[in-house]
């Protein structure tokens, strides 16, 4: 049985797919990403995939994110369409890490957790933990979920990150980018924007408003969201490294605790 406390890899939207193309993965990507999580070879290992071009514009078109509103007949069947695109990116993502032999197994959040007002209220993790002590990998993602207030809506997938870890005491989280880190401006639209190392919790909460916004549809709020959702995480003294999902090694190397290019942030 495996009680390690977990390492928590999110590979975002941005790096798994083109943001700007609905639906389309970058699959060659994703296949070295499995195969540097297949060289890590780690027993205590979650993945937390984001919903790039394939879950942010279906939400979009229906307002999920928003909630039910029952005057707008369509928008029930755009709630089912959203989980049902994650589903086919999930399921890049599982043959990708099947084809490389990593023993992973896919959860869907919209069947296993409630929230309510966005916020995740109830998780019934009984397989999900059994799994973890068997060291299977678990494969979650931003989904579709129901919640108790608003009806249903979005849980993106950093919310899930930084539940999962303060949940199961995290040793630490990874988020794999398609940039090298976090910068002091947006890279996509400010060229001069420059990379930063190290953030303690006080300078990540006094850039976090200048971070950007995602290239592409994005229902939860590009970079500055993602970066709020994980703030409970460093508050409670797990690191996390931010680092590029898109070139390679960097996702093995933060895995095996290497060096990487990229921003490393701790509570202190
Ligand atoms: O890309 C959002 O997850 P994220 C998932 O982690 C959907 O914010 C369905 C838009």
């Amino acid at each position: 049985m495996n009680n390690a406390r977990p390492v928590i890899l999110k590979l975002g939207g941005s790096a798994i797919t083109d943001k700007t193309v609905e639906a389309s993965p970058r699959n060659e990507i994703i296949n070295r990403l499995a195969e540097e999580i297949k060289r890590a070879d780690l027993d205590n290992l979650i993945i937390v995939h984001g919903g790039g071009s394939f879950g942010h514009p279906t939400a979009a078109k229906y307002g999920i994110q928003d909630g039910y509103k029952e005057e707008d007949l369509t928008q029930k069947f755009g709630c089912a369409e959203t989980h049902h695109m994650m589903t086919i990116l999930n399921g890049i993502v599982m043959d990708a890490l099947i084809l490389h032999e990593v023993p992973a197994i896919s959860v869907a959040p919209s069947n296993c957790i409630v929230t309510e007002n966005r916020k995740i209220k109830n998780f019934d993790d009984t397989v999900f933990k059994t799994m973890s002590k068997l060291s299977f990998t678990p494969v979650m993602y931003g989904d579709t979920v129901m919640d108790e207030n608003l009806g249903f809506t979005i849980l993106s997938g950093d919310q899930l990150v930084t539940y999962l870890a303060l949940k199961y005491n995290a040793e630490k989280i990874i988020i794999g980018v398609d940039t090298d880190g976090i910068f002091d401006a947006d890279p996509k639209t400010m060229p001069e924007a420059q990379p930063i190392k190290h953030l303690t919790l006080a300078e990540l909460k006094a850039l976090q408003p200048k971070l950007g916004k995602a290239a592409g549809t994005d229902v939860t709020g590009g970079m500055a969201g993602k970066i709020a959702e994980l703030i409970p995480a460093v508050e409670a003294g797990i690191p996390i490294t931010v680092t590029g999902a898109t070139k390679g090694l960097s996702i093995y190397r933060a895995l095996t605790d290497k060096s990487v290019l990229g921003t490393v942030i701790e509570k202190t």
